[in-house]
């Protein structure tokens, strides 16, 4: 396969092509919460999708047997063992939630600023400290093997299954078998069975334990299979990668998955910059020049202090030119290629930077109503409960369905754009009434 198309599957690891990953992980509670509502609340409804969905199901239920008596085909042929095959799928139905979350399309995009707030907050900073103190000779040792520094692996954890509390309760192999036989990108997912069924074959994974998003990416570090495969390591030297249940065989794999992806060991991924005033030049992060370049046309450090000497860097504009601005390296390339989002890889360097002890940004995003943090998030959850919203009792910080609709009322009712945003300003009016 081409390095490109390589990337792009890769870089596609969820399933969804050019999406932050957090926020596929909200489509999955923003479906739940649709279903759950149309059976809480509609009842007539439920029983009209209900009976669709029977019919539906029983329609498809032939096909999909005939779909899964291809694909245990096509793994036998490419060498799962009779075995496995039974084990891993006598019985296997497919989930219709699976494919309903493979179709949903996002009501808003959610501004950068919205989506950093989320991920790069101080909860997490503190939380990455603390993993950084406890897991730091596993860390150490995927550095010396890998060359990828501890604070970028913390961070690439943090954002990823927020340090091994989120990894999906999905079972990978229903998933993949679902989206195999049904939905828009069927021969990637079929690949992705298979490679499911291999890991299973040779061990590593518990198949009881193998559960995952719907989309099918799995443990620490949200691996899809054939990335497992492709990249995993023992990290611990138990005999197995295992990246549900070791930390260090995670860790590991992703010093190993950044390695091949281009990480220059010793590199940094970039630096936050200072334009000239009325910049109109050349930006994107692909678009990369020497160093001396930038500096001819006026960029400097943020703080004022001259760009380093060597190594070439891309112009990364995440707002347009009256936004933060950063010079990005090809080690931000590796981080994001691990999703395919400039916005995603901005989160883990900007972390990896607080881990590391530095200051965060400093320039200000183009909004006079910054985003929330979690904590942030989860105080606004409570104060619009208090006020009789029903969120199902939750203040868990996820911004779904059910809190979207309730900050549209609020907004409404104050006199406010309702907008759905989870923003300083909805905050504020809830804490001040
Ligand atoms: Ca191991």
């Amino acid at each position: 396969m081409p390095p490109d198309r390589e990337a792009m599957r890769v870089g596609c690891q969820r399933g969804l092509a050019a999406l932050p990953h957090d926020r596929n992980l909200v489509f999955d509670r923003k479906v739940n919460a649709l279903l759950n509502d149309a059976r809480a609340r509609r009842p007539s409804a439920c029983l009209a999708f209900c009976l669709f969905l029977l019919a539906a199901t029983q329609a498809s239920a032939a096909s999909f047997s005939d779909c899964l008596g291809g694909l245990r085909g096509a793994a036998q042929a490419s060498g799962v063992d009779a075995a496995t095959l039974h084990r891993a799928t006598s019985g296997l139905a497919p989930n219709p939630e699976v494919l309903a979350l493979a179709e949903v399309q996002p009501e808003f995009k959610t501004p950068i600023w919205d989506y950093l707030a989320g991920l790069v907050d101080e909860e997490r900073v503190s939380d990455g400290r603390a993993m950084m103190a406890r897991w730091g000779q596993a860390l150490a040792l995927a550095q010396s093997r890998f060359g990828v520094d501890e604070a970028t692996l913390t961070a690439v954890w943090g954002v990823e299954s927020d340090f091994g509390r989120s990894f999906g309760t999905r079972p990978v192999v229903q998933s993949l078998a679902t989206l195999a036989c049904g939905g828009r990108r069927q021969a990637y997912f079929r690949q992705e069975f298979i490679a499911a069924l291999k890991i299973i074959q040779h061990g590593d994974v518990d198949p009881t334990q193998f559960n995952g998003s719907w989309a099918g990416a799995f443990g620490h570090t949200q691996f899809m299979p054939s990335t497992f495969l492709r990249v995993a390591v023992d990290l611990d030297g138990d005999g197995r990668k295992d990246i549900i249940n070791s930390v260090p065989d995670a860790l590991g794999s992703t010093a190993a998955y950044l390695r091949k992806s281009g990480w220059a060991a010793g590199g940094v991924w970039g630096f936050e910059v200072r334009l000239p005033e009325h910049y109109a030049g050349p930006s994107g992060r692909t678009r990369k020049e020497p160093m001396g370049a930038w500096a001819a046309r006026g960029v400097t450090r943020i703080d004022g202090q001259p760009l380093p000497g060597g190594g070439s860097a891309g112009l990364l504009l995440p707002a347009g030119p009256n936004g933060p601005a950063f010079l990005v390296t090809r080690n931000f390339d590796a981080i994001y290629s691990y999703n395919a989002a400039e916005s995603y890889a901005l989160a883990i360097a900007l972390l990896s930077d607080r881990l590391r002890g530095r200051h965060g940004l400093v320039a200000a995003w183009p909004t006079n109503d910054p985003g929330l943090s979690r904590a942030d998030r989860r105080e606004m959850q409570t104060l619009l409960m208090r006020r009789g919203y029903d969120l199902d009792g939750k203040a868990d910080g996820v911004i779904g369905t059910k809190t979207k609709q309730a900050i549209v009322d609020f907004q409404s009712r104050s006199g406010m754009s309702p907008n759905g945003r989870a923003c300083a300003s909805v905050l504020a009016a809830l804490r001040g009434k």
